[in-house]
Formats: structure tokens, sequence, C-alpha cells
């Protein structure tokens, strides 16, 4: 009797075994390979603070210092941009990509536009995430900025993240009609926006 225990155990172990797998396929279509995944999204944190700091391009003398802060919907921008003409009239914008290093700063690209709009005034209608108001130089040619930029995120990673783009300060005031830049010049000063905080 005892000899043919092991014989009934190797039986009943794929006996089940089959039952399994059979249950298994009838009960469901063979399963579908999952599709490839996206890349997930490159997220960083919300920045406390960020800075640009300003310096001269297209071989002007104008050079400063920005400080960004987030506010609700949007993104507070702050400080000093000397160097000017005096009690001129200067466009002023968040421009793509964070690279001044070209001497006309046309490394900076396009004016910041994620949403695909034509340029405009930032107060009026229609117009790029990174239009700004004119900033105004006084007697001595020193700008003092304090401004808001609705719409636009400091840190997130997400489309309309302003951090690691570049701010642009241009010879000529910004028209907020003309396509594709408010026929603003020269661009005469440029820094890359930098979380410090
Ligand atoms: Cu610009």
């Amino acid at each position: 009797m005892s000899v043919h225990r092991p014989f009934r155990r190797l039986l009943i172990v794929p006996t089940l075994t089959s039952a399994l797998v059979l249950a298994a396929c009838s009960s469901a279509p063979p399963p579908k390979p999952f599709p490839p995944a996206p890349p997930p999204p490159v997220a960083t944190p919300m920045a406390r603070e960020a800075q640009a700091i300003m310096s001269s391009a297209s071989a002007s003398l104008v050079s400063g210092k920005l400080t960004l802060t987030p506010i609700a919907g949007g993104v507070r921008i702050a400080g000093t941009i000397g160097g000017l003409p005096a009690s001129g009239r200067f466009g002023f914008h968040v421009h793509e990509t964070g690279d001044c290093s070209a001497v006309d700063a046309s490394s900076a690209g396009g004016h910041f536009n994620p949403t695909h709009q034509l340029h405009g005034s930032a107060k009026i209608g229609a117009h790029h995430a990174g239009d700004m108001d004119n900033i105004v130089a006084d007697v001595e040619g020193v700008a003092h900025i304090e401004t808001q930029l609705g719409g636009v995120l400091l840190g997130g990673g997400g489309a309309t993240d302003i951090v690691g783009r570049a701010l642009v300060v241009h010879a000529d005031p910004d028209d907020y009609a003309t396509q594709p830049a408010g026929k603003s010049g020269p661009r005469v000063a440029c820094g890359v926006i930098k979380v410090i905080r």
C-alpha cells in the first residue's frame, strides 16, 4: 500500500494545475500587452523665490536684478534695471528659452507663449503668457519694476512654469500690437529665471 502513495501525489498535482490554467483561459480573453507608458511629467517643486540677474545685451549698458515670487494667480516680479535712456519706455517680456548667451540675447528665443496666443497687451485681450507692460525709466535711467504676471507659475514643471526661462528688456517700447513682439527692438538686457529657494 505504502508504495502507491507517492504516485498518487504526483498525479494530483498536475491535475490541479491543469484545472486552474483551464479556468483562467475560459473566463477571460488572453490579456493584451500593456501599451507603453507615457513618459512621466517632469515635475519640479514649486519655488518660493526666484531671481533673474539681468545682464547687458546688444552692447548696451543696461543691467539689473529682478526677484520673482509666487502670488495668487501668477508671479510677482520686482526689482531694478539701470543704465537705460532717461525717462524712456521699454518692452519687457518673459522669453521662452533660458539662454542669454548670444551677444544680442537672440538665444532667449521668442516670447513665452505656451497657449499659442497672438502678441498683445497683458491687460487687454489675447496676449502671450510672457507679455508685460513696458517698463519706465526715471530721469536717471533707472526702472523700478513692481509688476504681476498672471497665468503663470513659478516652478512645478508644467506648461506655464516660467522657471528656467528668460526675462528680456528691449531698446524700444512694446506697441502691444505688432506681431510677434510689439516692435520693441533689440534686446538690451537678459536674465535667466533661477530658483533661489
Ligand atoms: Cu521681449
